[in-house]
């Protein structure tokens, strides 16, 4: 709906239904090299897991391949992302991490 504001000459567009940002899964990647306990507390300073949550996720992406350690707008995931593996590379390992569009 168009409206024009009585001083500002601006137009406006007022919706009834409110848009949502994509939501983007950041996965973890499991390797050989990057050592368990490292894992768990990037899951629990970047991904704000509790301490049994990061145990059981870092498990699960050791066991499985990958898995998700948290949902994110777009910004945030790539940030997290980027965080991450910086810390990651400063500690010399080779940790891995993709941000992926949910649905
Ligand atoms: N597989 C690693 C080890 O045995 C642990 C690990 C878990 C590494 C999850 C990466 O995303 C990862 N030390």
């Amino acid at each position: 709906t168009r409206r024009n504001t009585p001083d500002s000459g601006t137009q406006t567009l007022d919706r009834t239904t409110t848009q949502r940002p994509r939501l983007y899964r950041v996965l973890l990647i499991n390797d050989d090299y990057t050592p368990m306990d490292f894992v768990v507390m990037v899951l629990e300073r970047y991904f704000r897991k509790g301490e049994q949550e990061a145990e059981l996720v870092m498990l699960a992406v050791h066991h499985k391949g990958r898995g998700v350690a948290g949902v994110y707008t777009r910004e945030v995931a790539e940030t997290k992302v980027a965080q991450v593996t910086a810390h990651a590379r400063q500690d010399g390992y080779p940790l891995m991490l993709v941000a992926e569009p949910e649905g």
